[in-house]
């Protein structure tokens, strides 16, 4: 080899380890969900140490998540500092940077980076979208001044549905308040604002209603399997819905009727209808356990559903659930209140129509709007009322024709209790066994022809509990699916890209490992 020719080799080489080091361009970052836009310009932000951040009055509560979470993702203590200019990361209001209330801006370049919302929320969400651009620590970030390099470029955004949702079951099994944070914070990262609480159901009533003390004395004292079960304080809620709307999210209370109710009434007999005894030499089942009308039944470990109703025919059932929903009503600030309404198969339709009716008006009396599984559109539904289409889209039809919205659950896509495939060792599988790519290839308004854009709030995705009894069970069946349902919920449908949202997934899938989050390594994703 000539020197000439050995120089250029060398230049070569440089030129090609220098560009596989290069950053990749901002488009190419791994947001989930995919934001609406992004382009790419040259360079780029160095985060480090003498970094800062600087906010808009309104937005301290912003700048601290900023803080916090950029702390425990680099180890840095970026100061928040009012005025800075440079080296700095800007949260500010302005009403033009989106036409949604939740839309926002990033701009990143050398000395800054500028995130603009049109609302705390907005900017919320944009800081989400940022701290999904700092990349993981490796090798080259870390030593005695670690810089972790953001390509510039701008990301506009905005969500294609106002309602982003979850809902735990936390009667089936209950869940701790703090394990109640933790998946706020899990979920949050990925734009979800919307938790629905399951807080009632046949084998557990959580939470604390004043005017019915044994409710949960009694009610809340087991779960599935025979444990004990547990329940919410109303100041032990109080601290989840401060929590939440510290993330920008809604907490949605539900308490089931007049169905799945046996933990109310084994805590309170007037309100048990009773039910025929079984034929003479017939094998008693779960559905014969209701018993004699106005006495307590017996407390409920198992699995079956469709067995428990309330006696709709009695004044005390219609006291009762005015309390509840009173007492409830006075400690969500969020518009919701969910009357559940599922699988009331012991319930005559001509008793169940007029109580879901009445409960609709207690609902509207203490300020909410009802939202209810997709049955209660058998009733007389009010326009502000939400059926949310979980099995039936014939029912989710029956609503909108009432003027009613939907929220979409269908349990064949978006049910996060089902298994992955036949050999997940927790969940069910009634509806469907749900891959990650079923729970992401699939448009909430091509389910069915009559359910078109403007009928749809929004997009949940239900995570029921009868197999799941802690959190890295609820983390196993919840990720990675609940990014494929976010990426639904939030992003235009011509940006979704299978092959686009599963390169971006392996991202997550280390930072769901450094922060021993206990997610379903998909075989479909190359890890
Ligand atoms: C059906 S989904 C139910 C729940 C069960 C779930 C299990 C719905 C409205 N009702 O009671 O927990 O299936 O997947």
């Amino acid at each position: 080899m000539t020197f000439q020719s050995f120089i250029w080799a060398a230049l070569c080489f440089m030129f090609i380890a220098c560009d596989t080091e290069r950053p990749a361009k901002l488009s190419q970052s791994s947001v989930i969900p995919i934001p609406v836009s992004i382009t790419s310009a040259e360079g780029g932000f160095a985060l480090k140490s003498d970094s800062k951040i600087s906010y808009e009055s309104g937005l301290q509560n912003e700048a601290q998540a900023l803080k916090q979470r950029l702390k425990s993702l680099t180890g840095l203590e970026v100061n928040i500092e009012d005025g800075a200019s440079e080296n700095v990361i800007q949260l500010s209001i302005d009403p033009n940077a989106s036409a949604n209330e939740e839309g926002y801006l990033i701009k990143i370049d050398k000395g800054k980076v500028k995130i603009t919302g049109n609302s705390e929320a907005a900017v919320f969400w944009g800081i989400q979208t940022f701290c999904q651009l700092v990349p993981v620590p490796s090798d080259n970030v870390s030593g005695p001044n670690p810089q972790f390099f953001i390509s510039a470029g701008e990301i506009e955004d905005y969500p294609e549905y106002a309602y982003r949702g979850m809902m735990l079951d936390v009667a089936r099994h209950f869940f701790s308040v703090n394990e109640v944070k933790h998946l706020i914070d899990l979920i949050s990262t990925y734009k979800i604002n919307h938790l629905h609480l399951h807080l009632s159901d046949d084998q557990g009533w959580r939470i604390e209603i004043k005017s019915w003390p044994l409710l949960t004395e009694i009610g809340g004292s087991t779960e599935v399997g025979g444990g004990k079960g547990g329940f919410y304080t109303q100041e032990d809620y109080k601290e989840i819905v401060r929590y939440a709307s510290e993330r920008h999210m809604t907490i949605v209370p539900e308490i089931d009727m007049p169905g799945h109710t046996n933990s109310a009434l084994a805590s309170y007999g007037e309100l048990n209808p009773g039910i025929k005894v079984p034929e003479e030499g017939a094998v008693p089942t779960e559905r014969t356990q209701m018993g004699v009308a106005g006495q307590p039944t017996p407390l409920y470990t198992g699995r079956e559903v469709g067995f428990s109703t309330l006696d709709t025919n009695k004044p005390v059932t219609y006291q009762f659930i005015e309390d509840v929903i009173r007492e409830i009503s006075e400690i969500t600030p969020g518009p919701y209140f969910h009357i559940g309404g599922d699988e009331s198969h012991v319930t005559e339709m001509e008793d169940y129509i007029p109580f879901i009716e009445k409960a609709q008006d207690i609902v509207t009396k203490y300020g909410k709007k009802t939202l209810g599984w997709d049955e209660v559109a058998h009733a007389k539904l009010l326009p502000t009322s939400v059926a949310q289409y979980w099995a039936k889209a014939e029912n989710a039809v029956m609503a909108i024709e009432q003027g009613a919205k939907v929220l979409i659950s269908p349990a064949t896509k978006a049910y996060l209790d089902m298994k992955y495939d036949s050999t997940t060792h927790i969940g069910l599988n009634w509806a469907a066994y749900i891959e990650l790519d079923d729970a992401y290839n699939w448009d909430p308004t091509t389910l069915d022809e009559q359910i078109k854009r403007e009928h749809i709030i929004g997009v949940e995705a239900p995570l029921w509990t009868e197999t799941v009894t802690n959190r890295s069970e609820i983390e196993y069946l919840t990720f990675p699916r609940l990014a494929a349902i976010a990426e639904v919920a939030w992003s235009p449908q011509d940006r979704r890209d299978w092959d686009s949202f599963k390169s971006r997934l392996k991202f997550h899938g280390q930072r769901w490992t450094r922060d021993n989050v206990n997610f379903y390594k998909s075989p479909k994703v190359d890890w």
